[in-house]
């Protein structure tokens, strides 16, 4: 294994507790990284939680908690919520960890020496929830937060800026040259286009609160938050300490984010980087929003959407099946449970879970479970075994491009065309005379066969699905073990062996 795949999700505020739109994007990063190790790659995958600043302060001060203890507290449900969703994290970080605190201070250290910081004065209007100075003209209508529509202040302080401005012309240039560092491409023109109309320098410390980590030689100074969750990516890559596995890791594969966080990463993290002499991450990924039965997710409607509550209801790999499947990643969603229970009755239990128990059910009554050898192959053998072998290079191009709702579709293609071969064989016809006896035993290897390998490209999505048809069909490597494209070829499935009576893979959902 020498091929690294690093890939993060953003570290989420301890002020909130985590949702479906956090499950979203932990989901996707897991199901790559998944993908990833099956392809053999040492992959990378790092999640946590970004503990300092005004809002985790202030949420903190409401419920009579120091900030720390409701970080404590809130990183549980956070962890918890993981284990529940099977993600893979390699390493949760969480901003208050000392070798986080090292790393800040070591890249706000670099900058300063390369003459990058400089002490003003700050004024502007700011929206404290957001944690955001805006311009005036960027304020919406009755001086309000463009973001998130609240009403901002007058504020000013002295701070710390970032000569932002000096790497406009760099990042431009930067920007230019790697078309695919942001997706998807919609998201690209944006910044480009907001880079290109100018960047200002960037005030990176504060004083109006305390809970963060200090400006270096100035400890009135807290460094702002945004500064200090970006770091987070390095930190865990082993910066500033450890650079072998810096050079091993950094910079990133891919950081995954929502399309509200972009510009921090797109824009204020690159030229950080720049500042420092740090390598730039390769690809930053900007996912569409979820709304929940057509309205605007938010505490004051009641309608935050708990995960845990939907993996309760309807098991773990439905619902990473459904925010995967139902909208193409990177454009805006809606959360439904009739959209959920819809997809999981027809997709889930009738396309895939009728396929795999008839198949089974077919080889423990004809062949005692016993998998029979294949002979005297026909077009149509040859057709499916084709359908699947074509499946492969394409989710590997689209799970390059994040697209794993079309990934999710080339999967259901293949779970298709197995049952369509299945109804032009009519196994249950053959059954009837001894003489089709062979060629009984030919489509069912043919059926059980796909079913291998649609488990195998399922693995990444839906992980404790495929276990469950990996030793149904009484395979004895491990799944994990895998590699997707040394085994990922037809003919994997060995005669002779035996596989079990089949248990349900997905229950009905009454609607
Ligand atoms: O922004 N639909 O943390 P955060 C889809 N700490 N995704 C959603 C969503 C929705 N309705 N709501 C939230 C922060 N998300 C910073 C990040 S990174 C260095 C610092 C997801 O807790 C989406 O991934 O507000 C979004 O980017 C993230 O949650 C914001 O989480």
């Amino acid at each position: 294994m020498d091929r690294t795949f690093y890939v993060t999700t953003p570290i989420y505020y301890v002020n909130d507790v985590p949702h479906i739109g956090h499950a979203y994007t932990t989901i996707a990063a897991d199901t790559l990284a998944r993908y990833k190790r099956l392809c053999g790659y040492d992959c990378f995958f790092l999640t946590g939680t970004d503990e300092h600043g005004q809002k985790v302060e202030k949420a903190a001060r409401e419920t009579g908690q120091a900030p720390l203890e409701l970080a404590d507290r809130v990183v549980e449900r956070f962890k918890g919520l993981w284990d529940a969703l099977h993600i893979t994290a390699d390493d949760f970080i969480r901003t208050t960890e000392a070798r986080h605190r090292e790393a800040v201070t070591a890249l706000y250290q670099r900058v300063w020496e390369k003459g990058d910081i400089y002490l003003g004065d700050y004024e502007d209007w700011y929206c404290t929830p957001c944690e955001t100075f805006w311009t005036e003209t960027q304020l919406a209508g009755g001086n309000t937060c463009p973001d998130c529509g609240r009403p901002t202040e007058r504020l000013k302080e002295k701070s710390y800026f970032f000569r932002m401005s000096k790497y406009q012309d760099a990042l431009v240039r930067y920007l230019e040259e790697h078309p695919d560092f942001i997706q998807p491409a919609s998201r690209y023109n944006e910044i480009l286009s907001f880079v290109k109309g100018g960047l200002r320098d960037l005030s990176i410390s504060r004083t109006t609160f305390t809970w963060g980590i200090p400006v270096p030689n100035d400890p009135d100074h807290v460094i702002y938050v945004w500064f200090d969750a970006l770091t987070n990516y390095i930190t865990a890559a082993g910066f500033p300490g450890d650079e072998k596995r810096f050079q091993q890791y950094w910079p990133a594969d891919c950081h995954i984010i929502g399309k509200d966080i972009l510009r921090f990463h797109a824009v204020y993290w690159p030229t950080f980087l720049m500042s420092a002499g740090l390598p730039i991450p390769r690809k930053v990924f900007a996912h569409g929003w979820w709304t929940v039965e057509g309205q605007k997710m938010s505490k004051s409607l009641g309608n935050v959407v708990d995960p845990n509550q939907l993996v309760k209801e309807y098991g773990v790999d439905p619902v990473r099946y459904f925010l995967l499947r139902e909208v193409p990643f990177g454009i805006d969603g809606d959360f439904s449970r009739s959209a959920m229970v819809h997809r999981i009755n027809s997709d889930l239990a009738n396309d895939l879970g009728n396929l795999f128990s008839r198949t089974l059910s077919m080889v423990v009554k004809y062949f005692d479970g016993v998998i029979p050898a294949p002979s005297n192959l026909q077009d149509v053998d040859r057709r499916l075994q084709e359908a699947s072998e074509k499946v492969f290079p394409l989710l590997a191009q689209q799970m390059d491009e994040l697209a794993f709702n079309k990934a999710l579709i080339s999967i259901w293609e293949m779970v298709s065309a197995a049952n369509k071969y299945i109804d032009d064989t009519a196994p249950w016809t053959l059954a009837k005379a001894e003489k089709d006896r062979p060629r009984l035993g030919t489509v069912l290897y043919h059926t059980l066969e796909s079913l291998r390998l649609i488990a195998l490209l399922l693995a990444a999505f839906m992980p404790s699905t495929a276990e469950k048809m990996w030793s149904q069909l009484g395979i004895e490597e491990q799944l994990w073990e895998q590699n997707i494209k040394e085994n990922g070829t037809w003919g994997g499935l060995e005669p002779g062996k035996k596989v079990v009576k089949p248990i349900p893979l997905f229950p009905r959902i009454e609607a």
